[in-house]
C-alpha cells in the first residue's frame, strides 16, 4: 500500500464498511479521518471513546459533512450508503482525489499480492444472498476453503484486518472470496479481478439514488469487464448487453445449449440441465418458485467457472434451505399458512413470491382459498405498476402499510389502509380462513418504519405467533 503512505485519507461514513477501513488501515500504520454526516453514528459515547483509544490512528469528525477536510483529502475512501453526487460532497471533492470503496481497496491490495484470493461475485436486484450462500454453503461441502464478503454483511477488509500484520507477506487466507455486490458497491469499483461474476436480474430498485433504470443497469453491469467469466441470464435481457467478446455461461428456464445451464422435463420432472445433462430434478430441493430455478442455476454456473465439479454440487443443493426472511413459512395456525417474506424490498422480488406461491394455493379451481398480502414501505422510487395484474389476479385481500402503501393500495379496488404492521396482521388474522395463506412481501424497503427488514420480520412473527401455533419452516 506504499500509494496510501503520506497521503491524506479520509473516510466517508462510520458504519459497518467505515469502521472497516479504520481497523485495515490501522494494521497498516496509515493514518486518517473518519467523517459521518450524522451527530453520533457510534451506539454511544463509551463506545466511541473505546474506538478511538483501539484505534488512534483514526480522527473521528461527526455531525455533518466537514468540506475543508474533504476538500484536502488526497483519497477518499467513500461507504456504499453515501451518495457522492449529493449536495455538500460532490463539489468539494477536488479533481485529483482518488475515490474508491472498500471493496475497491481490497482488490487493489490482493491483485498486488503473490498470491491473491480468487473471487467469484454476485449482484443483480434479487437473489444475491440467496445466491452467495448457497455458493458458500457448496464451497463447505465441497471443501473449499471460501469466505462470504461484501453487501451481505461482512466488510470485506476484514478478510485482511484478520491478517493486517502481514499482507506484505502474502499471508493471505482463504483461498476464494465470494462477494455480494450492491449497486453502490460498484459505483466505487473497477479493479476486481474475479474468476466469474453475474448480474443475476434487474428490475428497479434504488432509483432514489440512481435515477434513471438505465443507469442502475449500466452500474450493475460493470461487474463484467471485472471478471474473467459473465455468468448471465437468458431470461433478462437488461442484465446481459455489455458482454461482448467475453466468455459467457449462460442460465434459464429454456433447454439449455452445451456449456449452459437450463431446464428440461426428464421422466415428468423439471430437471436442472448443464447442456443434455441432467443433473438433479427441481422437487428434489428445497426452495420453491422458478425464482429460486434460476438461483440454483446461477449458483451451478458460478460454482463450474470456478472449477467445482458439477455432480458434486447438484447433489450438496439439496442440503441448503435457504435464508430467513425471504418466503420463509413462520407458522401455520387454524390451516392458515403465514408467509414471512420481508427481505423483498423491491418489486421484482413481491412478484417473485406472489408467482411462487400464488400457484401452491390455486391449484384446485374450484378452491376459494385466499392469498391476503400485506406490502408497503419505503418504495425508493420505484415504479409499482408491474404488480398490479398479480395484485388483481391472485391477491384477494392486500393490506397496505408504510410511506408508500397508498401508492400500492391505488392498484386495487378494495386495499385495506393501515399505520402499523402489528394492525395489519391483526387485519389478516380477522379475514383469514382456514386453507389462506398471510404473505408479508412488502415490495419496499423498511427504513420509514423500522431498523431493517430482519426487525420488520421479526415484528410479523411476533404478531403472528402471539396467539399461534408455531410451525417454523422454509419453504
Ligand atoms: N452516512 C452519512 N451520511 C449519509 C449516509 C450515511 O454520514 O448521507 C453514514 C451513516 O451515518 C452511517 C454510515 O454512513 O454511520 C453507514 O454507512 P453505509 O450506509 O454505507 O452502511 P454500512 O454500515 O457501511 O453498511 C454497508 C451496506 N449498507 C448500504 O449499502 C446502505 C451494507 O448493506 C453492507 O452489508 C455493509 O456495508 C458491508 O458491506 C446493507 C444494505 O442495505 C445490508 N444494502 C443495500 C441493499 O441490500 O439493498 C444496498
Ligand atoms: P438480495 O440479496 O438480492 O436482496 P435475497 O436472496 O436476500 O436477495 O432475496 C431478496 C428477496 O428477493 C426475497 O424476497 C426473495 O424471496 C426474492 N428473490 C430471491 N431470488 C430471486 C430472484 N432470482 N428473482 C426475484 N426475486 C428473488
Amino acid at each position: 500500500l506504499t500509494a496510501f503512505t503520506d497521503k491524506n485519507i479520509v473516510v466517508l461514513g462510520a458504519g459497518m464498511t467505515g469502521l472497516s477501513c479504520v481497523r485495515f488501515l490501522h494494521g497498516q500504520g496509515l493514518s486518517l479521518a473518519v467523517n459521518d454526516s450524522r451527530a453520533m453514528p457510534f451506539t454511544s459515547a463509551a463506545e466511541q471513546q473505546q474506538y478511538q483509544k483501539d484505534y488512534s490512528n483514526a480522527v473521528f469528525v461527526f455531525g455533518q459533512w466537514q468540506q475543508d477536510l474533504i476538500a484536502r483529502a488526497d483519497i477518499i475512501i467513500a461507504s456504499p450508503g453515501i451518495d457522492l453526487a449529493a449536495e455538500g460532497l460532490a463539489t468539494v471533492i477536488s479533481q485529483s482525489c482518488l475515490v474508491i470503496g472498500d471493496i475497491e481497496l481490497f482488490c487493489l491490495v490482493n491483485n498486488s499480492s503473490p498470491k491473491p484470493m480468487k473471487m467469484l461475485a454476485v449482484t443483480g436486484s434479487n437473489g444475491k444472498s440467496t445466491v452467495v450462500s448457497m455458493l458458500a454453503y457448496l464451497a463447505d461441502a465441497l471443501g473449499v476453503n471460501a469466505a462470504l464478503a461484501g453487501n451481505i454483511g461482512e466488510p470485506i477488509l476484514d478478510l485482511l484486518a484478520q491478517n493486517n500484520t502481514s499482507i506484505s507477506q502474502a499471508n493471505l487466507t482463504p483461498e476464494l472470496v465470494i462477494v455480494e455486490l450492491s449497486s453502490f458497491q460498484l459505483e466505487t469499483l473497477t479493479s476486481m479481478q474475479a474468476i466469474a461474476a453475474s448480474v443475476l436480474n434487474l428490475s428497479d430498485d434504488h432509483l432514489d439514488r440512481h435515477k434513471t433504470l438505465a443507469n442502475y443497469q449500466a452500474i450493475k453491469q460493470g461487474i463484467y469487464p471485472q471478471a474473467n467469466i459473465a455468468v448471465i441470464s437468458r431470461e433478462d435481457k437488461a442484465t446481459n448487453t455489455l458482454v461482448a467478446g467475453q466468455k459467457v455461461i449462460s442460465f434459464g428456464l429454456t433447454t439449455p445449449a452445451p456449456g449452459h445451464f437450463g431446464l428440461a422435463v426428464i421422466g415428468n420432472k423439471q430437471t436442472l440441465m448443464f447442456g443434455e445433462q441432467a443433473l438433479i430434478a427441481l422437487d428434489e430441493l428445497p426452495l420453491a418458485g422458478m425464482h429460486n430455478a434460476l438461483n440454483y442455476m446461477a449458483t451451478l454456473a458460478l460454482g463450474y467457472s470456478a472449477g467445482w465439479p458439477l455432480s458434486a454440487m447438484s447433489e450438496s443443493l439439496a442440503g441448503f434451505t435457504g435464508l430467513a426472511h425471504r418466503c420463509q413459512r413462520v407458522a401455520s395456525h387454524d390451516e392458515i399458512q403465514w408467509i414471512n417474506d420481508s427481505k423483498a424490498t423491491n418489486v421484482g422480488a413481491t412478484l417473485a413470491a406472489l408467482k411462487g406461491l400464488a400457484p401452491t394455493l390455486n391449484n384446485n379451481k374450484n378452491s376459494n382459498k385466499k392469498l391476503i398480502l400485506i406490502a408497503g414501505g419505503e418504495g425508493k422510487g420505484a415504479d409499482f405498476s408491474p404488480l398490479k395484474i398479480m395484485l388483481n389476479n391472485e391477491v384477494s385481500q392486500l393490506i397496505t402499510l408504510g410511506k408508500d402503501g397508498a401508492q400500492l393500495a391505488n392498484l386495487v379496488s378494495n386495499a385495506i389502509e393501515v399505520d402499523s404492521l402489528v394492525a395489519a396482521v391483526a387485519q389478516a388474522k380477522a379475514i383469514a380462513q382456514p386453507g389462506d395463506m398471510v404473505l408479508l412481501s412488502p415490495a419496499c424497503a423498511s427504513i420509514d418504519m423500522f431498523k431493517n427488514y430482519m426487525v420488520r420480520g421479526e415484528e410479523f412473527i411476533a404478531a403472528v405467533t402471539s396467539n399461534a401455533v408455531i410451525n417454523t419452516k422454509e419453504l
